[in-house]
C-alpha cells in the first residue's frame, strides 16, 4: 500500500468547509491515516482457538482475553440483529466482511425511484446519504468503511477479521464527504434518520468546536426515544473538561464519550480525557475493512468509539430487554479500573455481560492452554501488517490489470470497426493475455 497522507485532524479541517447553513457548525473525523508505522508496543498474545479469522491475530484488541475480555464475551453471545447506525463518511456495503452484516430497510425497494415504506427517504436501502441527499451512501473516504468494521465485521466467515459484535445490523448513514468533513446540520439529519428507522446505537467517530442547536435537538430526540449515541473523544491530545468537543461534551447522559488507548493500554498519545470521556477503548493501530474490499490500519479515537458501540451491541444481543439506560449501565460497570483519565475506565465486554447474564446462564470461557497462547515480538507485528498490506496491494494491481484487458479489448474492437490500429499499448496486453 502507498503511504497515504495524513487525514487531518479535526480542528485543521474548519477552514476548509463551506457550511452548508450558516447555523450548521462543522465536524470532521477524527480518525487519523493508514500507514502509520506501528508503535514498538508489547507482545501480543494469540488464543489459538479464538477463531478462523485470518486477520484476527493482528487485531489486537481482539486477539486475546487480555485487553477487553472478548473471548469472554464471545463465549455467551456473539450479536444479533441489533441495529448499529454508523453516522460517518459512509460505508462500502459491498466488503465482503460487512455485507452480510448491513441493515437492509425491509419496506424499501432498491432503486426504483419510489419512497415505498413513506419514511421520507426514496431508495434507502440500507440507510441514507444526507451529504448527496440519495439512498447510496457509499463511501468516498474509507473512515465509515474502517468505523464499521471495528463495530461488526462479519465474525465467523473465515475471511478477513472480525468486528467485535460478530453479527449486528449496521445502517449505513452518509454525514462526511470524501475528506471525511461535514456539518452538524448532516449529523443531526443522520442521528434523526437512525432513530427513526430503527437503530439502537449511533457511532460517531466525528467531532467539532461547537454543537450547534440541530446537534443538540437531535442528540435529546435519540435520548428520548431510548437510543444511546457513542462519541469520539477526539484526537486533539487536550482535556475536555477545559476545551470540549461536540457531540462528545454534550451535556447528556445517553452520549457516551470514548477516548483511544494503545496496545500498551496507555492512552492513545493523540487521544483527548477528562470530563466527558467516559470511557476507554483500544484506537492505536487497529486493522479493519477498507473501501473496495480490503484492510488497512487507522489510529484514532475514531476508531476507539466503534469498539464500544460494538461491545453495547453485543449486551444487546445477551439482553433483548435491557433498555438504553440498562446497556449504558452494565458498560460502565463493567469497565476495568485504570488510572486512565476517563471516568469509568477501561472498557471489557465480558466483565460487561458477565453482571446481566444470570450466573446459571454463564459459560465459564475456555482457559488458554500455554502452548496456545503465542507472544508476538513487534518486528512481527510490522511483518504481518507488510504481509497485510502487500495483499492488498496485489489485489489492486490485479483489479487495474482486468480492467486495463477489458479496455484493450473493448479499443480492439473499436479499432477494427474503424480500420485504424490498435495502440501498441494494447497489442502489448492483449498478447501478454493471450499467452496466458
Ligand atoms: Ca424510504
Ligand atoms: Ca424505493
Ligand atoms: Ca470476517
Amino acid at each position: 500500500m502507498t503511504p497515504r497522507t495524513l487525514v487531518t485532524a479535526a480542528l485543521l479541517t474548519f477552514g476548509l468547509l463551506a457550511p452548508q447553513s450558516a447555523a450548521a457548525a462543522t465536524v470532521s473525523t477524527d480518525g487519523l491515516e493508514a500507514g502509520k508505522p506501528a508503535r514498538s508496543g508489547p507482545a501480543v498474545a494469540r488464543a489459538a482457538d479464538t477463531s478462523v479469522e485470518p486477520n484476527l491475530v493482528d487485531q489486537w484488541a481482539l486477539a486475546s482475553d487480555q485487553v477487553m475480555g472478548i473471548l469472554t464475551a464471545w463465549r455467551q453471545v456473539t450479536g444479533s440483529d441489533t441495529i448499529v447506525a454508523i453516522v460517518d463518511s459512509g460505508v462500502d456495503v459491498s466488503h465482503r466482511d460487512l455485507a452480510p452484516n448491513i441493515w437492509t430497510n425491509a419496506g424499501e425497494v432498491a432503486g426504483n425511484g419510489v419512497d415505498d415504506d413513506h419514511n421520507g427517504f426514496v431508495d434507502d436501502i440500507n440507510g441514507y446519504d444526507f451529504v448527496d441527499r440519495d439512498g447510496n451512501p457509499a463511501d468516498q473516504n474509507g473512515h465509515g468503511t474502517h468505523v464499521a468494521g471495528i463495530v461488526g465485521a462479519r465474525g465467523d466467515n473465515g475471511l478477513g477479521g472480525s468486528g467485535v459484535a460478530q453479527r449486528v445490523r449496521m445502517m449505513a448513514v452518509r454525514v462526511l464527504d470524501a475528506n471525511a468533513a461535514g456539518t452538524t446540520d448532516n449529523v443531526a439529519k443522520g442521528i434523526r434518520y437512525a432513530v427513526d428507522n430503527g437503530a439502537r446505537i449511533v457511532n460517531l467517530s466525528l467531532a467539532g468546536p461547537s454543537a450547534g442547536a440541530e446537534l443538540e435537538a437531535a442528540v435529546a430526540y435519540a435520548h428520548a426515544r431510548g437510543v444511546l449515541i457513542v462519541a469520539a473523544a477526539g484526537n486533539q491530545s487536550r482535556d475536555l473538561g477545559a476545551s470540549p468537543a461536540f457531540p462528545v461534551s454534550l451535556a447528556d447522559d445517553f452520549v457516551i464519550g470514548v477516548a483511544a488507548m494503545n496496545s500498551q493500554l496507555q492512552l492513545a498519545d493523540i487521544s483527548n480525557y477528562g470530563a466527558g470521556a467516559d470511557i476507554a477503548a483500544p484506537g492505536a493501530d487497529i486493522l479493519s475493512t477498507a473501501v473496495g474490499g480490503g484492510y488497512e490500519w487507522r489510529t484514532g479515537t475514531s476508531m476507539a468509539a466503534p469498539a464500544v458501540a460494538g461491545t453495547l451491541a453485543l449486551i444487546a444481543a445477551a439482553r433483548p430487554d435491557l433498555g438504553a439506560d440498562g446497556l449504558r449501565d452494565a458498560l460502565f460497570a463493567g469497565a476495568t479500573s485504570t488510572n486512565l483519565p476517563v471516568a469509568y475506565g477501561q472498557v471489557n465486554a465480558g466483565n460487561a455481560l458477565r453482571r446481566v447474564i444470570a450466573p446459571e446462564s454463564w459459560k465459564e470461557p475456555v482457559a488458554a492452554k500455554a502452548p496456545d497462547v503465542v507472544a508476538r515480538s513487534a518486528a512481527d507485528v510490522r511483518k504481518a501488517r507488510a504481509a497485510v498490506d502487500a495483499r492488498v496491494k496485489a489485489a489492486a494491481a490485479k483489479k487495474a490489470a482486468v480492467k486495463r484487458l477489458a479496455a484493450c479489448k473493448k479499443a480492439k474492437k473499436a479499432a477494427a470497426k474503424k480500420g485504424k490500429k490498435l495502440s501498441k499499448r494494447c497489442r502489448t496486453i492483449l498478447k501478454a493475455a493471450a499467452k496466458k
